[in-house]
């Protein structure tokens, strides 16, 4: 066991048993929702991960220990900003831990802390990118960089619009990490289900994933896999409607002169105002979503550990 991480017994007792984990991070919860849906979300995909014969681990740094399954009051202190979290990435992680800091740990981050654990399927909403203008700013996700080379697969909704889609797309082939639609054949765009990028790879069912799954790893072909599910069809919102409120949104953040790790936060609170919060419960309703599918893959994944 890692000399920094602290796994809780519960998450500790199902790794060791060989039951399903599966991971969630927690800058959703701290910079990705206001309080209090942040709060009753949190708690609701541990429930939604747990009906499907899983083990909930959410991911955070506190007081400088890196944690693996936190308990509610854990939850509620870092949705309700009495932690003041930083929102934590790959480069964050030593600094906090050093400093007995509390952080919330984005996709990077959390798949960091979940491998160390030995946890090796997570559910998110969106990954991080590469934005929009980045052949100025450069700003592209440590999401990418992680998913080049950790082992974890990462089920979400696909990635926002405020990204560049496309690039976001070659930026991973390069990196060689497969992109997998369920049931699927086109790029989710989080808050969207369609985005017309065309997949390379669509599977209907979780057996399927897990083999995927564990033929990468046998083969030591290192690095994560993202598992794309489209947001709910009662809850997706047309591409045309909220593409020009994401790029009004785009706007006043350049103008605001927002930059680096703000911008993700800014531009989720702002939309969310613009569609008249229907785009947070598009948000909450995908990331259930993704939970269920998360563990159900863990399932499969783990039923095949033992053949
Ligand atoms: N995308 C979302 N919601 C989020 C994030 C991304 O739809 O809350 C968060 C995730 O934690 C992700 C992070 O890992 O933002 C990416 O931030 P950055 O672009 O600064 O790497
Ligand atoms: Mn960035």
């Amino acid at each position: 066991m890692n000399r920094y991480l602290d796994v809780s017994s519960e998450v500790a007792n199902a790794l060791q048993t060989g039951l399903p984990v599966v991971a969630l991070e927690s800058t959703i919860i701290s910079h990705g929702m206001p309080w209090p849906r942040n709060l009753e979300t949190a708690l609701m995909l541990e429930e939604a991960i747990r009906e499907q014969g899983a083990v909930p681990a959410t991911i955070a740094i506190i007081q400088g220990r890196l944690k693996a399954g936190l308990s509610k009051e854990e939850i509620r202190a870092l949705a309700d900003g009495s932690l003041r979290p930083q929102k934590a990435s790959r480069r964050d992680i030593p600094v906090l831990v050093a400093r007995n800091g509390n952080g919330s740990t984005t996709v990077a981050g959390t798949m960091i802390i979940a491998n160390l654990a030995g946890i090796k399927i997570f559910a998110t909403g969106g990954i991080g990118g590469v934005h929009r203008g980045a052949e100025q700013t450069w700003d592209v996700s440590a999401d990418l960089e992680e998913l080049a080379q950790t082992e974890v697969a990462v089920v979400c909704a696909g990635a926002k619009a405020i990204l560049d889609l496309p690039k976001t797309m070659e930026y991973l082939e390069t990196k060689g990490v497969p992109v997998i639609g369920f049931r699927t054949s086109e790029l989710p765009a989080f808050y969207s289900r369609e985005s017309g990028i065309p997949l390379n790879f669509r599977c209907d069912n979780e057996e399927e994933i897990a083999r995927i799954l564990h033929a990468k790893w046998n083969l030591c072909l290192s690095g994560g896999v993202i598992i794309a599910n489209p947001v709910p069809e009662t809850y997706s919102i047309e591409v045309s409607r909220i593409d020009s409120l994401i790029s009004k949104a785009l706007l006043e953040a350049s103008e605001k002169g927002i930059k680096g790790a703000d911008v993700t936060p800014y531009l989720l609170a702002r939309i969310s105002d613009l569609t008249g919060g229907e785009s947070l419960e598009a948000n909450i309703a995908l990331v259930a979503n993704n939970a269920r599918l998360a563990a159900r893959i863990a399932c499969a994944y783990q039923r095949m550990q033992r053949h």
